[in-house]
């Protein structure tokens, strides 16, 4: 297992030092952030991400994301196009050195929250889901605005693309995504690089657009629509575990040897759809960290794990969710949960 860290690059106020001074961590999480969703990144771009990294002493292994532009998750005719520069991204990729690319397959909008820093007793804050406020939220007049989200467009654009998917349900979602997966994965395939699919944050639609990666019928379907090891996808513990349904370690183990990601973090249920992020360990919320970890470790994984979203605490500001104080907590606390599994089995 290698323990990572997201970085957002030249913009992000954490720097790679900070980033190499957290125990374990050995490679950062990044992506190309100044080129359209849906063009090719430029290799000079590429190059000096994975050569900064170099020099800050770590590894460059896992983008997320390469982002799937909305005409293919549409089906557009311009998918075509689209889907070969896809292509062309994972080979650029694999030629500096990436072996993991992590995607989501959510039309317009990635993760959503109603509140960015909800209050804890404590007094850090936190990102929460209350569905209420998200039923009432208009996106297309609301100011919430994520890291996640590609704010590229307008509120014309915005509209527009809200148009097309009112046509659009689940299984037009699922047949473009099929097509997707059936062109991208022989290429990540050649090269080597495993893909790994984002599960749906939260795991249910919203804003009456489809979201299709969200619970154990759907990975089984997903995993067999295109049967291949570069198939794979980031199970990631917060997402999924929104929803009080999905067994996750149940997920893990139908998805053995597809997890090349593994995104680590907790959530506290409030209520059927609601939640509110917490500190990593297991005591703070309402997923057994630990138990998923080692259910996963008998399986075999041996993939990149990065700490996901963390609180603000110590009177930091920044990125929501991307703070550096509880994201390396978070990392140092996994850190633990992996030398006490590999100990502990070596002992057996
Ligand atoms: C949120 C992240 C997501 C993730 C994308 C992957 O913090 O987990 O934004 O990066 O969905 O494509």
């Amino acid at each position: 297992m290698k323990l990572t860290f997201r970085w957002y690059g030249k913009d992000d106020k954490i720097t790679l030092n900070d980033i190499r001074q957290i125990p374990m961590v050995s490679g950062i999480v990044s992506a190309i952030y100044d080129t359209p969703v849906g063009k090719i990144w430029s290799q000079e771009s590429i190059a000096a991400l994975v050569e900064k990294c170099k020099v800050n002493g770590l590894e460059c292994e896992v983008i997320e994301s390469v982002p799937v532009h909305e005409d293919i998750k549409l089906g557009k005719p311009t998918a075509t196009e689209y889907i070969e520069n896809y292509k062309e991204n994972i080979r650029r990729l694999a030629k500096f050195g990436v072996k993991c690319i992590c995607y989501n397959f959510m039309p317009v909008f990635d993760w959503l929250r109603s509140e960015l820093a909800h209050k804890n007793p404590d007094g850090s804050n936190s990102l929460a889901y209350h569905h209420d406020s998200v039923l009432s939220m208009n996106p297309l007049t609301s100011d919430l605005n994520l890291p996640g989200w590609d704010s590229s467009y307008d509120k014309n654009g915005l509209k527009t693309l809200l148009n097309e998917y009112s046509a659009k349900n689940e299984e037009d979602l699922w047949q473009n995504l099929t097509r997707f997966l059936e062109e991208i994965i022989p290429a990540a395939e050649e090269c080597d690089v495993k893909m790994a699919i984002h599960p749906d944050d939260p795991p249910w639609g919203i804003f009456g657009l489809p979201r299709i990666i969200t619970n154990y019928e759907n990975y089984k379907r997903f995993l067999s629509t295109v049967d291949s090891p570069y198939n794979g996808i980031t199970l990631c513990t917060g997402s999924l575990g929104a929803s009080a349904t999905n067994d996750i370690i149940a997920i893990a183990h139908l998805a053995k040897g597809r997890i090349p990601f593994l995104h680590l973090r907790n959530i506290k249920r409030t209520d059927k759809f609601d939640f509110v992020e917490t500190a990593h360990p297991s005591a703070c919320g309402s997923l057994d960290m630990y138990a998923i970890l080692k259910a996963m470790a008998d399986d075999g994984f041996d993939g990149y794990i990065r700490p996901d979203h963390g609180r603000m605490i110590w009177g930091e500001s920044g990125r929501f969710g991307y703070g550096l104080y509880d994201r390396a907590l978070g990392a140092t606390y996994i850190a633990g949960l992996i030398e006490a599994i590999e100990k502990s089995d070596r002992r057996k």
